[in-house]
């Protein structure tokens, strides 16, 4: 059913974007996820973040495994370029894609069964690595396409629609993200939108790994009480470390702040993240502090939301290996061979 499109139509009093798009040429195909599904939210958390962010579709990858978190970029960003990998291997399809043309935002969508168990692994390199990339995982503590298996990102004690319970410990992609060395991490769920679009928008903007944990519950299999990523469940249990307003380089800034009130991060692009501290002892500039911070909320059995860390200096993994300035694709054969001379040197220096 992935092949509905929707009708091309368009009024022509929709709101177009500093670079002549409306929020329609955004989106993707019409969804055959199941409804309500938190995926589908995100995905429209999604349109109106790249809308807001005047990115030109063309400019963006989108990048995903298997799973139905990992169908939804056929649901939006229609115009952009898309692969749809193998279980779990999204991260290094992503890492070859983004080495060859540096030019393009990456976006990289999977599930929790996707990022925390098959492909662990390969989550764990390219956030350790500083792959320039958004990393959203579209968190349901269940595999929802193959009907209801608790992921390892389940909390022990929750219990599934059978009633079983689980007694695995969990798997934490957001302490993983923030141990492995993820410049920008945060938490969002699906549910608030006016949390989740900052979010992403600062993930899209960042200069390194951004890992964005979304918790999006499975109307299907996992929204029933005594499951911890329910739709009640995060609503009672959520807190909000901080409030973020985005505001790109063209933006001017005209809002009075207090000082002590806001923490202001310029990010690489030249854009600006303002958090705005809703917890005043929390210094989401201070990785290890967070990660202690998050584990202590985690014990009470809340669940920290908003973005917990953020690193203003971040490099990537372009900048590591120190590779051209000008996308790989782009090199013509006169710009990758250094000619007959420098070649004899370098084999002599070797005999
Ligand atoms: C190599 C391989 N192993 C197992 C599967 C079966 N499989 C498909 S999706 C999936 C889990 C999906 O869970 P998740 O990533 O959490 O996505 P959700 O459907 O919950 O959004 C599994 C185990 C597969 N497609 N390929
Ligand atoms: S099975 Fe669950 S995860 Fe899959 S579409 Fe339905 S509600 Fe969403
Ligand atoms: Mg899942």
């Amino acid at each position: 059913m992935t092949y509905i499109a929707k009708p091309k139509l368009r009024h022509p009093s929709l709101e177009t974007n500093k670079v002549g798009y409306t929020r329609r040429d955004y989106e993707g195909k019409v969804s055959t996820l199941c409804a309500g599904c938190g995926h589908d939210s995100i995905s429209a958390a999604i349109v109106q973040a790249c809308w807001e962010l005047d990115i030109e579709p063309h400019r963006v990858a989108k990048l995903s495994g298997i799973g139905c978190s990992s169908k939804t970029p056929d649901y939006f960003l229609g115009a952009s370029h898309g692969f749809n990998t193998v279980h779990g291997r999204m991260p290094s399809v992503l890492t070859g894609a983004n080495l060859a043309n540096r030019d393009l935002l990456y976006l990289g969508v999977s599930g929790d069964g996707d990022s925390a168990s098959i492909g662990l692994g390969q989550f764990a390199h390219a956030m350790r690595r500083g792959v320039r990339m958004a990393y959203i995982v579209e968190n349901n503590g269940v595999y929802g396409l193959t009907k209801g298996q608790f992921s390892a990102t389940a909390d022990s004690g929750s219990k599934s629609k059978k009633g079983v319970i689980n007694s695995d410990s969990p798997v934490d992609l957001v302490a993983m993200a923030l141990q492995l060395g993820a410049t920008y991490v945060g938490r969002g769920f699906s549910g608030n939108k006016q949390q989740l679009v900052p979010l992403i928008k600062g993930a899209m903007a960042h200069g390194g790994a951004a890992f964005i944990d979304v918790i999006s519950p499975c109307v299907a299999f996992n929204n029933h009480p005594g499951s911890t990523k329910s739709y009640d469940y995060v609503r009672e249990h959520n807190e909000a470390v901080s409030r973020i307003d985005f505001i790109t380089e063209r933006s001017e800034i005209t809002a009075e702040i207090a000082p002590g009130e806001v923490v202001d991060v310029r990010q690489h692009d030249g854009s600006l993240l303002r958090l705005r501290s809703l917890h005043p002892e929390y210094d989401a500039t201070d990785r290890y502090g967070a990660m202690a911070y998050m584990q202590a909320h985690q014990q009470r059995g809340e669940v920290l939301t908003g973005l917990l860390y953020v690193d203003p200096l971040a490099t990537d993994l372009h900048t590591a290996m120190n590779t051209s300035g000008r996308a790989l694709n782009a090199l013509e054969v006169a710009d990758l061979c250094p000619g007959l001379a420098a070649l004899d040197k370098i084999n002599a220096s070797l005999r």
